[in-house]
């Protein structure tokens, strides 16, 4: 075989035949998280032609049955390998050797890729690149998500139906995801929640959308209307959305995009920056006078100025703040460091409280292999409603933690909804941090919030915070329309009488709300 081009990523098809759906999503997953990893300079790639394909992913073990996916000459040319081989590469940070994970005894890939010069180089390339943690998604505590649920890809509620972090129809809903995005950039609130319901409704569909099934199924699905479905039709037959591609394109969108993404900036003051002439995170800069450096807080672990600031003077949070630190904060946050600064946390809340108990919660529960921030819920259980305890402890911590990399402050916001602000239940505190420089990593700059919960609020708080966006939406809106109840982080009441529930685990609230249980790697509802 001539082998793929060596600084091309391996093209990995996988047959979906004889897999079932939680491993088709577990290897799906692996390739994406890969994608993260290298940012642009992946090892693996997911391929969606069988003929174009490096390696070929199979649980298939009989020659028979694999002629019914690729003809036999061609499958001769290739690694035809078991998911082990996907899962064992991804764990070693490379492609390793195919000979131990053939899948038919009949094609024993010893002839392919390792074996010639001009792959030696491709291996070694592998080999030279630093080794990754392997995230499984089982090692979350929580119980698997109900067999049920998968079958309830047809109705609306996205908290009734399964969304893994990575489908089938992924690249569709990338160029879905433009112009949801767009739309949101220009304040088209209504005609955005069009596209983010649609992609929802896409995310837990479990085929490859193709001409088959579009009638049948796609024609079907909420939330697609002629709209719709008329973008997806372009795809399934170009293999592009031709708006998606004009809009990425377009300095408008880039410039909203970049401007909305620093803290404190929605689409409406972008929007008023761009029509003041600015186009770029520079224009930016010196739109609100940020100077290199300069304007960054010297503050917590590490600084020379620590001594001189008084702990109940945490500087604020701004998007003043938010642009000096653009770069760092832009930086997706790998797992191992959300661990890391949850230890970290943790340690010093233990301090002051020892039987407080805590769950990273965000992106990093729902198994994304990086964050945008890093989401923690701080329960306190021996914390009584009314008084103004949560909130003394949430400032106890940060002015602990300023000393080990806090380094401002949003001040502490009342989340307390549902059951009136003077319990104070539940109380946030949104901050920027960094772990101290080691002989490994520098200091960048995260963005943390925790959450602080009394005991009556931790359970909600927890999947309140673990998201998806849709997936709370949608699951305020059927515990109002189908259950006649009040859903948020603060807690869960009926509505007719105000009765509070005091639910006793997560799997307890979805109890409450009569839903079947879903594992938050599950609920990614969102692109
Ligand atoms: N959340 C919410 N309403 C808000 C803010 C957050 O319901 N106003 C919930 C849904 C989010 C979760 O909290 O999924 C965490 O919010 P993030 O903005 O941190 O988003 P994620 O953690 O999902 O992704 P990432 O931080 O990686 O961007
Ligand atoms: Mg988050």
């Amino acid at each position: 075989m001539g082998g793929p081009h060596t600084t091309d990523p391996l093209k990995v098809y996988i047959i979906q035949a004889k897999l079932d759906q939680d491993t088709i999503i577990e290897l799906h997953n692996l390739l994406e998280r890969d994608k993260y990893y290298y940012n642009g300079s992946a090892k693996f790639t997911l391929c969606n032609d069988i003929n174009e394909s490096d390696v070929v992913v199979t649980a298939i073990k009989m020659r028979k049955r694999l002629e019914r996916h690729i003809d036999w000459e061609i499958a001769k040319q290739k690694a035809i390998v078991t998911p082990q081989w996907l899962r064992d590469s991804a764990q070693a940070g490379k492609a390793i050797s195919f000979q131990d994970y053939a899948a038919l005894s009949e094609i024993n890939n010893s002839n392919i890729i390792h074996d010639s010069p001009e792959n030696q180089s491709r291996a070694s390339q592998f080999l030279s690149r630093p080794s990754f943690q392997l995230f499984n998604p089982s090692s979350l505590e929580e119980e698997p998500t109900n067999e049920r649920v998968k079958a309830n890809w047809r109705l609306r509620y996205a908290c009734k139906r399964a969304s893994p972090l990575v489908c089938k129809n992924q690249p569709l809903l990338v160029e879905l995801g433009v112009l949801y995005r767009a739309r949101e950039l220009e304040g088209l609130e209504v005609n955005a929640l069009g596209y983010e319901r649609a992609i929802a409704v896409i995310k837990s569909y479990p085929n490859l959308i193709a001409h088959e099934n579009f009638e049948t199924d796609i024609v079907h699905l909420p939330f697609l209307g002629e709209k719709m479905l008329f973008k997806i039709r372009e795809y399934l037959t170009t293999g592009r959305i031709q708006e998606s591609e004009t809009t990425r394109a377009s300095q408008r969108f880039q410039s909203l995009s970049a401007f909305s993404s620093v803290y404190g900036v929605g689409p409406a003051t972008a929007r008023k920056l761009y029509d003041d002439g600015l186009r770029t995170i520079d224009d930016m800069k010196r739109y609100y006078d940020v100077q290199e450096d300069t304007e960054v807080p010297q503050l917590g672990a590490n600084s020379v100025t620590n001594d001189l600031i008084r702990k109940d003077q945490i500087p604020n949070l701004s998007t003043k703040v938010g642009l000096a630190l653009y770069e760092d904060l832009e930086t997706p946050i790998p797992r191992s460091e959300v661990e890391q600064i949850h230890d970290l946390v943790m340690q010093e809340a233990r301090y002051l409280m020892p039987e407080c108990i805590s769950t990273v919660v965000g992106g990093y529960r729902r198994g994304k292999p990086y964050c945008n921030d890093v989401d923690i819920v701080i329960g306190c259980p021996n914390i009584q409603s009314g008084g103004n305890q949560v909130k003394a402890l949430g400032e106890k911590l940060i002015k602990r933690l300023y000393d080990r990399g806090v380094l401002c402050l949003s001040g502490f916001h009342a989340q307390d909804s549902v059951r009136g602000a003077h319990l104070n239940l539940l109380e946030k505190a949104m901050t920027i941090f960094a772990l101290p420089k080691n002989a490994v990593h520098q200091r960048v700059h995260r963005r943390l919030d925790l959450i602080f919960a009394a005991p009556e609020t931790y359970w909600t708080a927890i999947i309140g915070w673990t998201g998806s966006k849709m997936f709370e939406r949608d699951l305020r809106l059927w515990a109002k329309v189908e259950m006649g109840m009040k859903f948020d982080s603060s807690g869960l009441t009926r509505r007719y009488d105000s009765k509070l529930f005091m639910p006793s685990s997560e799997r307890h609230v979805f109890e409450i709300l009569g839903l079947d249980w879903i594992d938050p790697t599950m609920r990614n509802a969102d692109v």
